[in-house]
């Protein structure tokens, strides 16, 4: 590589072969953050553009929007650990909704309403069924959402679905981009820790690729308990149409990111742990590990040949290093302990950033035939390997041929050429690196406008920064996380907003508005699937909810409760149970209004739930205590909105 150019590269290169050693120490601990913050302050003598942000923003993108006017993007921003999906416009940063996914919300009534539960344990393993059972629950309240991305036709986002992880409970999800809200859960058997996921993108989403990152027995029923050698991990493909696991690969070492190519041919999953350590020095030991590369076409012809177990009703492949004469998968070495996998939209690039190494590996996808032929190494298709700086997690691509790195340990991003970076790795003499400028702080992904796709434009890109430290007034111990702006569409990186953020957003995508403009629905249908369990009810019990509806239905001690909600009325304005009944409220919104939503809140019963235009919702309680309990509509919804409300009479038992 050339010395010639001063990026401070060399010194901090050196460092990094101490960082390496010093960043594991740091791995384990505050001394994290504090050698990142360090990392951070160090460099920013060296060249950086945060200084002269606020002249060049004018110049650049504009970002600030008056009052009504729209954003240009969609972004759609996982949040880890609070277990939801948020939408957010690019580029003015505001917050336009939440999508409650794996976590319970109490405006919305997710993880309460049937029709939420039904999502939430339709496709449960028995396992969880019955644990969750002994805990006297349904369902999990949490989850931690990674990753999500927008389904594709071609190589581009298509509007119709999102899908995402749950990392905490090994699940994978659906959010409908229509109406918004998430219409399939499905837990992944066999494998724990759904960590990675992407999408097919060519021809279309058939596949979601679900990482599995933690280690277990394969038959995790307490017979083997600490014997490693008996760990395995799982590679997940999730038919993305009916939400249903389509097959798994057993693989050699752990599973961190994933990605796919523009071709419809490859799966891509990074291992920090391809040593199967159970402790973090164990996970470090090797010098080297790796990316497994999965290939589709030969996994589904094992699978039709019959080359499968089935474990706990999923065809389970073996595409262990071992296995290599069956052509599933390769193993291409790359140093110790990777982290993100990113494909560029030139088709050709991947980009598997190398967290313990200050460098990015740069695998030629259009070389893997040779290596699933058997007629080139794995290693042969790393066609560059530059070095960018300390802890690189994410990589994101303007379309013009330049990737964006996140440096964690820096707190930097920078912009590097990916054609350079393969000419320099041929000795040529030229430095990939265009540009670093400092972020506040410790980065982790970073996204840029359509950057995930063939229609890449350079224009935005929004680096998730996970600590805040001294960027906002202090709210505590506890701390938001920074998603920060930056505009890429000139030569220079220009930062030009921050974005507190609550826990934690890991990943985020930002797709062009115009290409939701015909997807995204105001008003629900009224034969919507979301609540066919109801409506087939509702026709057993002879009411009609698509009409003005107050029927009170007795079934032994259940008692359907059907009413309708329009402005600013109840159908009913009280109904009469017995102490111990169990009570379905059911209530349609009858309004048909852009932004007419309702609730209903049954008050001291902890029962909530949003119903929005022509939407119908419903919720299942014990009355378990005699006495007037007055309901009420929680969404503002009228100037007469405080009245909207009535009362239940729960009958003592005796009369
Ligand atoms: S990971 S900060 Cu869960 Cu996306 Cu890399
Ligand atoms: Cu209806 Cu408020
Ligand atoms: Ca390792």
């Amino acid at each position: 590589m050339s010395d010639k150019i001063n990026h401070g590269i060399s010194r901090r290169g050196l460092l990094g072969a101490t960082a390496t050693v010093g960043g594991v120490a740091a791995l384990g601990g505050a001394g994290m953050a504090r050698m990142g913050l360090m990392g951070g302050a160090g460099v920013a003598a060296l060249a950086t553009s945060t200084g002269p942000a606020a002249a060049q923003a004018d110049e650049g993108n504009s970002w600030h929007l008056k009052p009504g006017e729209l954003d240009s993007y969609y972004g759609f921003w996982s949040s880890g650990q609070t277990g939801e999906v948020r939408i957010l416009g690019i580029p003015s940063m505001r917050e336009l909704m939440r999508i409650p996914v794996f976590n319970r919300c109490s405006a919305t009534g997710w993880g309460q309403t049937n029709e939420s539960l039904k999502v939430l344990t339709e496709n449960m393993t028995e396992k969880t069924r019955n644990y969750l059972a002994a805990q006297g629950k349904k369902i999990h309240d949490n989850g931690d959402l990674h990753h999500l991305h927008m389904s594709y036709t071609d190589g581009t986002y298509d509007g119709r679905f999102l899908f995402m992880n749950d990392k905490a409970n090994t699940r994978v999800a659906r959010v409908r981009c229509d109406v918004m809200k998430c219409d399939k859960i499905v837990e992944i058997p066999n494998a724990k820790a759904i960590h990675g996921l992407r999408l097919q993108k060519v021809p279309r989403t058939n596949y979601i690729f679900a990482n599995g990152e933690d280690e277990t027995p394969v038959v995790n029923d307490g017979t083997v308990l600490d014997d490693k050698s008996q760990y395995v991990n799982f590679f997940t493909a999730v038919n993305a149409d009916e939400m249903t696991v389509a097959w798994q690969v057993i693989v050699s070492g752990n599973l961190d990111n994933c990605e796919a190519d523009y071709e419809g041919k490859y799966a891509f999953s990074t291992s920090y742990n391809s040593e199967m350590g159970v402790t973090s020095a164990e996970m470090m030991e090797a010098e080297l590990d790796h990316v497994v590369v999965f290939n589709i076409a030969n996994i589904e012809a094992g699978i039709a040949a019959g080359d499968f177990q089935e474990l706990n009703g999923v065809k389970v492949l073996d595409g262990r290093k071992e296995n290599a004469a069956k052509k599933y998968t390769r193993y291409v070495p790359i140093a110790n302990n990777p982290h993100g996998c990113n494909m560029a939209p030139d088709k050709k690039h991947l980009c598997v950033a190398g967290k313990l190494s200050p460098t990015v590996s740069v695998i030629d996808v259009t070389r893997l035939e040779g290596v699933f032929n058997d007629q080139a190494e794995p290693a042969s298709v790393i066609v560059a390997q530059p070095e960018l700086g300390l802890g690189p997690l994410h990589s994101a691509f303007d379309g013009k041929g330049n990737a964006f790195t996140t440096l964690f340990l820096d707190s930097q991003v920078v912009k590097w050429n990916i054609e350079d970076a393969v000419r320099a790795h041929n000795g040529d003499s030229v430095d990939p690196i265009r540009e670093k400028i400092d972020v506040h702080y410790q980065p982790g992904h970073l996204k840029s406008s359509m950057g995930e796709t063939l229609e890449a434009d350079g224009r935005w890109l929004v680096c998730l920064s996970k600590f805040s430290k001294d960027r906002f007034l202090n709210v505590g111990p506890l701390k938001p996380e920074n998603d920060q702006l930056i505009d890429i569409s000139g030569d220079r990186m220009v930062l030009v907003h921050d974005g507190p953020n609550f826990a934690e957003p890991h990943d985020a995508i930002a797709v062009t508005a115009d290409k939701m403009s015909n997807v995204i629905k105001s008003v629900w249908e009224r034969n919507d699937p979301f609540w066919a369990d109801t409506r087939k009810q509702a026709e057993a019990d002879g009411v009609d909810i698509d009409d003005w509806a107050d029927t009170v239905i007795r079934d032994g001690n259940k008692v359907r409760v059907y009413m309708s909600s329009q402005a600013p009325n109840f159908s009913l304005e009280s109904f009469t149970v017995k102490e111990g009944d169990e009570v379905t409220v059911i209530v349609t919104n009858l309004d048909d209004l852009d932004d007419l939503t309702h609730g209903f809140t049954m008050g001291n019963h902890g029962v909530a739930f949003e119903i929005s235009p022509q939407a119908t919702a419903s919720a299942t309680f014990t009355a378990a205590q005699p006495g007037v309990y007055w309901y009420y509509c929680q969404w503002f919804c009228h100037a007469l909105h405080m009245e909207m409300r009535g009362r239940m009479f729960v009958e003592p038992k005796s009369v």
